[in-house]
């Protein structure tokens, strides 16, 4: 008669983890950790374009000729519209003087080193040819194929090609509103039709894996993942997903449950995601994680005609030095029109920042947080260097700064290289004579070259 007792091996396996509950450890997750330096170009990259285009376009803001308040890539839900009245915007969606390569060299230009697009918004229509019939290729009348030319485009010019993917869908059949308003559908949040989750679960993954492996997309950009259907767990689980179909794939942290409204930092404990995302903010200090800031340029994320509301080029230029200066990554949004062209104003801000960073650009890429924060503006490190963003030019001509404990090798100006600056030490701070008119209005930048890594000297 077979004994009952388990073999050698499995008794040894079980004292282990019984070992290790009573220890209170946790039974090590059986996934890979993923390396690391998959992050290396994201770090050293600090500034990217975002992009939110798609069926919300056409409409830019007014349903039934009136104005709906709110961002424009929302007016389906906003605006309470009917799934086959919101289908009708796919055959008027005819971007006719879309180019790939001009959008990508007016973010070169910039200085951004790669491209986030809405593949998928909430709205579920995609701009890339998924298996299904809502997408950009199947709908008439452009049938062309957004997304590869945008990869392309990068790929040619060297910027990563990054996709935003929605996991909350008003289209999919698995969704309901999440309640009707005089009959009319409010879609945000969706509710998950009974037995229909694993469906859509599959039906994303489909559109993944095509994204990971067709259009080579270097960031999953997740994003509407706050509908209770969606938990953690899921999270995690397409997370580890994605890094066994390419362990070098970047992952945000709404994959999961774990970010924390939008100050977007993740919540402690082990959530999913390589990265924090505040949106619309920038944190007070310096965080110690891998973190992007995503912004508007105006105040709607989709192209809507009537927001005029435009942040300055130098609101823009010092919120990208203050990011970098803080550890973070700056991804800043452009809504193009349905006729495939980016708005004027969005354009005039890219070239004037292009224009500063053209000078200024090493003091932002490849940089670390900064060791202090100057009431005079910010600062960033890179090796042995120093970058002293000044944005108010002090009229005395005397910069003060905390002492280094290093040797300071030279002092200059980042704009004109060949003037050396002279720096005095005053006890525990040191202090810069300055040329009485400042290089660049918005933010001037000083190099102070130190013998190894700068430190403080308390
Ligand atoms: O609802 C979206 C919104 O449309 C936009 O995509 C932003 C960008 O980060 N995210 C959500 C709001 O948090």
């Amino acid at each position: 008669m077979k004994s009952s007792r388990l073999p050698l091996h499995l008794r040894i396996l079980v004292a282990f983890l019984v070992a290790v509950l009573l220890a209170g450890g946790s039974i090590p997750s059986t996934a890979a950790s993923p390396d690391d330096s998959r992050m290396d170009w994201w770090r050293d990259a600090r500034f990217g374009m975002f992009i939110h285009w798609g069926l919300y376009a056409v409409p830019a803001g007014k349903y039934d000729g009136k104005e709906v308040k709110g961002i424009g890539e929302w007016i389906m839900s906003r605006a309470n519209i009917p799934r086959d009245r919101y289908e009708a915007y796919a055959p008027q969606f005819d971007p006719q003087q879309y180019d790939a390569d001009t959008w990508v060299r007016i973010a070169k230009y910039a200085g951004m080193k790669y491209i986030v697009i809405t593949s998928k918004h909430h709205d579920g229509f995609c701009l890339f040819d998924s298996a299904g019939q809502y997408d950009v290729v199947d709908a008439p009348p452009y049938g062309k194929d957004i997304l590869a030319d945008l990869r392309d485009a990068c790929e040619r010019h060297g910027v990563k090609f990054c996709t935003y993917y929605s996991i909350m869908d008003w289209h999919h059949p698995s969704q309901k509103p999440a309640k009707m308003n005089n009959g009319r559908p409010v879609w945000n949040p969706t509710q998950m039709i009974d037995g229909q989750k694993q469906q859509y679960v599959d039906y994303m993954k489909g559109h993944l894996k095509t994204l990971v492996e067709d259009y080579r997309t270097h960031v999953l950009w997740f994003d509407g993942e706050w509908p209770s259907w969606w938990t953690d767990q899921d999270g995690q689980e397409l997370y580890q997903w994605l890094l066994e179909l390419n362990p070098e794939s970047i992952v945000n942290n709404r994959v999961g449950a774990g970010r924390k409204g939008m100050s977007g930092f993740t919540q402690e404990g082990s959530f999913a995601g390589d990265f924090g995302t505040p949106e619309q903010e920038i944190p007070a200090t310096g965080v110690d994680s891998d973190w992007e800031s995503c912004m508007t340029m105006n105040d709607t994320w989709g192209f809507k005609t009537s927001d005029k509301n435009w942040k300055s080029s130098q609101r823009l230029i010092q919120n990208l030095i203050d990011i970098t200066s803080k550890g973070g990554n700056y991804l800043l949004n452009i809504g193009p029109k349905a006729d495939g062209t980016f708005p004027q104003a969005s354009v005039d801000r890219l070239r004037a920042i292009g224009q500063w960073m053209s000078v200024n650009g090493e003091s932002i890429h490849g940089t670390q947080a900064a060791l202090f924060r100057p009431d005079w503006g910010r600062v960033t490190r890179k090796d042995g260097t120093l970058y002293l963003h000044v944005f108010d030019w002090p009229s005395n001509g005397k910069l003060t700064i905390p002492a280094l404990s290093n040797e300071v090798r030279r002092v200059s100006l980042l704009a004109s290289p060949e003037t050396t600056l002279n720096l005095n030490r005053d006890g525990e701070t040191m202090v810069i004579d300055l040329p009485s008119t400042a290089p660049d209005d918005i933010a001037s930048v000083i190099t102070i070259d130190t013998k190894g890594e700068p430190a403080l000297s308390k």
